[in-house]
């Protein structure tokens, strides 16, 4: 068969703009190398619906070997006594847990998605919003920091089934301990979605949701540093406390819940080369070498921070925990939309986000989140962060001079000539 020279000269241009460019967007990485090999084999041709050891198909013996890697290096990475490493993102993982614990009509309590949450923890126009009843808690505005009287009083005058805490712009920790005291009044399960900052709290860098959580969401490719993907994981399997039964009417340890909800429930076969990637994604999270990647993540978030606050812009919160910012433009004249655009003419990827109590709609906003998971992945280190806020800078006080913005790409192309990308991929 021909080489579909197409497509693959555009995933040569994908990568040059991926080398070329500052990549901020702070649910972005770059993979290693044996993760990407892992991903692209042979178990892509595998059917294996069902679980390592109980598949509904012959010839799994080797995929439910992967399969089981995986699931034994993440419980090992987070400590917990179960993993289901098949939803094939975080949104489906996030599905299924919604699948196996709620009827359609339940209440579940989220951060509002234009308050830093999620479109699956009750946008109206996702799932969550759709087959369950959503309720909203959000940020104080004197300070942008979630506001847990208010998930209080929502939670205990309407009586969710479900409190969801994790974000997706959200520069701060999170106390899971008075989260689940809250829940624990109502009978609520507490499910935290850690997709963004799963890499920090991997290395007890960030508090651990494990303790105070019913079950904890991730994705693998953000602070993670996998492949794209998503996992289910629960500190301690437990007999559901409140008598949930399968459809047959019996009552099962939610284990068995959640994976009956992954398959059959929500997803058919698993993505088994996916998999394998996750394997290996997880054996580089349990090395000392990830521990220091993880350590500069949180270095460099704060040498961001604070070289924007050097520069008059204003950070949602004041700064950050993690590895993200959410800078609020107001008082630089320019919105969210506009910066991205010109951000991307100087080949600085970053995206537009709404602020709390933004006065501009989701499409335009007055905010963009800048991340820097992926320039760590680089080798940058905090001194380098001071370069990165310069270019950002520059790019929006000359936002109208398309002569400058093109100087400014130069430079970031010349930069980033520091800071090889796959070298290996010629
Ligand atoms: N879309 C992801 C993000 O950018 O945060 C979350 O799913």
């Amino acid at each position: 068969m021909q080489r579909d020279t197409l497509v693959f000269d555009l995933i040569q241009k994908e990568l040059e703009r991926q080398r070329h460019g500052i990549e901020l967007i702070a649910s972005e990485n770059f993979t290693s190398l044996q993760v990407m090999q892992a991903m692209g084999n042979v178990m892509t041709n595998k059917y294996a619906e069902g679980y390592p050891g109980r598949r509904y198909y012959g010839g799994c013996e080797i995929v439910d070997q992967t399969e089981q890697l995986a699931i034994d290096r993440v419980k090992k990475i987070f400590d917990c006594e179960y993993a289901n490493v098949q939803p094939h993102s975080g949104a489906q993982a996030n599905y299924a847990v919604m699948l196996a614990i709620l009827q359609p009509g339940d209440k579940i309590l989220g951060l509002d998605l234009s308050m830093g949450g999620h479109l699956t923890h009750g946008s109206p126009v996702n799932f969550s919003g759709k087959l369950y009843k959503p309720l909203f808690y959000g940020v104080k505005k004197e300070n942008g920091l979630v506001d847990y009287d208010m998930m209080e009083k929502v939670a205990l005058t309407e009586k969710p089934k479900l409190i969801i805490c994790g974000a997706s712009a959200y520069s701060r920790d999170w106390d899971y301990a008075r989260i689940r005291k809250i829940a624990d009044q109502i009978n609520a399960f507490v499910m935290c979605d850690m997709a963004h900052p799963a890499g920090l709290i991997a290395k007890n860098l960030l508090n651990s949701p494990f303790e105070h959580s019913h079950f904890v969401t991730s994705t693998t490719h953000k602070t993670l540093r996998g492949p794209r993907g998503g996992i289910i994981l629960m500190k301690k399997d437990f007999d559901n406390p409140f008598g949930l039964k399968d459809v047959k009417g019996n009552i099962r340890p939610m284990s068995n819940l959640l994976d009956m909800a992954v398959f059959p429930g929500s997803q058919g076969g698993p993505l088994e080369h996916v998999i394998a990637a996750k394997a290996v994604a997880f054996g580089e999270t349990l090395t000392d070498e990830f521990t220091q990647y993880a350590r500069q993540i949180i270095l460099n978030g704060q040498a961001m921070a604070n070289s924007f606050l050097k520069r008059g812009y204003h950070i949602v919160s004041g700064g950050t925990d993690n590895h993200l910012l959410l800078i609020d433009l107001r008082n630089k004249n320019i919105s969210g939309k506009k910066a991205e655009a010109i951000l991307g003419k100087a080949d600085i990827t970053v995206n537009k986000n709404m602020v709390p109590f933004d006065d501009k709609s989701a499409f335009v906003t007055s905010g963009i989140r800048v991340g820097v998971p992926a320039v760590t992945t680089r080798g940058m280190k905090e001194e380098h962060m001071e370069k990165l806020v310069d270019f950002i800078d520059s790019a929006i006080v000359n936002a109208e001079q398309d002569a400058e913005l093109e100087c400014v790409r130069k430079k970031v192309n010349l930069f980033m000539q520091q800071f090889p990308l796959y070298p290996e991929l010629g």
